[in-house]
C-alpha cells in the first residue's frame, strides 16, 4: 500500500516518518526469535560494547540468515523507500542495534550520511534509513533524539574524532568517528526543537540520511532492540575510492530491489 503524498511531505519536511503497527507481532516475533539465534554466532560485524558486557550491534545479518534477507525484500520497507527517495533503491547497510538493559551506551549525535560519503565513498545524500522496533522504545530504555529538519543543513563537515578508531570500529563505537559538535547542536535545538522517536514493537520509522540524531545509554531493564535498514539510491551508488569497508557496511550487491513479501512476513 503506497504511503500518501501527505506522508511524503511530512518526510520530506521533518525528515522522518513513523508508521506505528508496521509490522505485526507475529511478525516482530520472527525477528526477534532470528536475533536470539544469531547472538549466539560469531561474526565480525558483531560489535560489543566498550565495557565488553553485551553486544552493541550485529551488523550484517542479512548475509546470513534468510529472514533478515527476506525483510530487506519486504515490500513496505522497498515501496515506501523508493517512493520517499523518488528512484529505485537497493540496500547498502543492515544492522541491529542492540542498546542492552541497563549496559546499553550511547550514540553521540550525529548525521549517518557523513560515513557513507568519507568512507564508501556515496555521492549525494539521497539515502535514508528505515528502523523496525523489535521492543518497545520509551522515554526510559535509550530512544533516539531527532532534530526536526535538521537535515536542511545538508552534510555537516566535522573533522574526524582523533578519539575514535582510524578504522570502521570507529564508525559504530560509542566514540563515533564524525560527531556533531555541541554548540551546533544546541543551536538547531533551540530553532528546531527535539523529537524523542518512541514507539510500540513493530514501528517503522524512516529517517533522511543527513538528520542530526543519537540516542542515550540504556539505564532501564528493558531492552531496546531496532533493527535498521539502510536504502540507498541506485543512482546514488558510492564511487569506489581504493580500500572498502565490509561489505556488512558497505553492500557489494546494488542491484535494485523489486518488493517481494516473504511467507517469513505473511501474518
Ligand atoms: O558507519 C556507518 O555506516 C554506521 N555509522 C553510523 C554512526 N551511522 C550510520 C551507520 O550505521
Ligand atoms: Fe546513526
Amino acid at each position: 500500500m503506497p504511503i500518501s503524498t501527505k506522508q511524503i511531505k511530512e518526510f520530506d519536511q521533518l525528515g522522518f516518518l513513523s508508521i506505528p503497527g508496521a509490522f505485526s507481532t507475529a511478525n516482530v516475533e520472527v525477528l526477534t526469535k532470528n536475533l536470539a539465534e544469531i547472538s549466539k554466532t560469531n561474526h565480525p560485524g558483531h560489535i560489543l560494547e566498550a565495557h565488553g558486557q553485551s553486544y552493541r550491534a550485529f551488523h550484517g545479518c542479512h548475509l546470513y540468515n534468510e529472514v533478515f534477507a527476506d525483510l530487506v525484500n519486504h515490500p513496505l520497507l522497498v515501496n515506501t523507500s523508493k517512493q520517499l527517495l523518488r528512484d529505485d533503491v537497493y540496500l547498502h547497510q543492515l544492522k541491529i542495534n542492540n542498546k542492552s538493559a541497563f549496559s546499553g551506551e550511547s550514540w553521540p549525535w550525529h548525521q549517518d550520511f557523513i560515513y557513507w560519503h568519507k568512507e564508501d565513498g556515496m555521492p549525494e545524500a539521497n539515502v535514508l534509513s528505515v528502523m523496525i522496533y523489535l521492543d518497545d522504545v520509551t522515554e526510559f530504555n535509550g530512544p533516539l533524539f531527532f532534530v526536526p529538519g535538521s537535515h536542511q543543513l545538508g552534510c555537516i563537515d566535522v573533522n574526524p574524532n582523533p578519539s575514535s578508531d582510524p578504522g570502521w570500529e570507529g564508525d559504530v563505537s560509542a566514540q563515533l568517528k564524525y560527531q556533531v559538535m555541541n554548540q551546533l547542536v544546541k543551536k538547531e535545538v533551540d530553532a528546531r526543537g527535539m523529537y524523542s522517536a518512541k514507539g510500540p514493537a513493530g514501528t517503522a520509522v524512516w529517517f533522511h540520511g543527513n538528520l542530526v540524531h543519537g540516542s542515550p545509554p540504556n539505564m532501564s531493564p528493558c531492552s531496546r532492540r531496532i533493527a535498521i535498514l539502510t536504502y540507498n539510491a541506485v543512482s546514488n551508488k558510492p564511487i569506489n575510492q581504493g580500500q572498502l569497508r565490509p561489505e556488512f557496511l558497505n553492500a557489494r550487491n546494488r542491484e535494485p530491489l523489486e518488493g517481494r513479501l516473504s511467507n517469513w512476513f505473511k501474518k
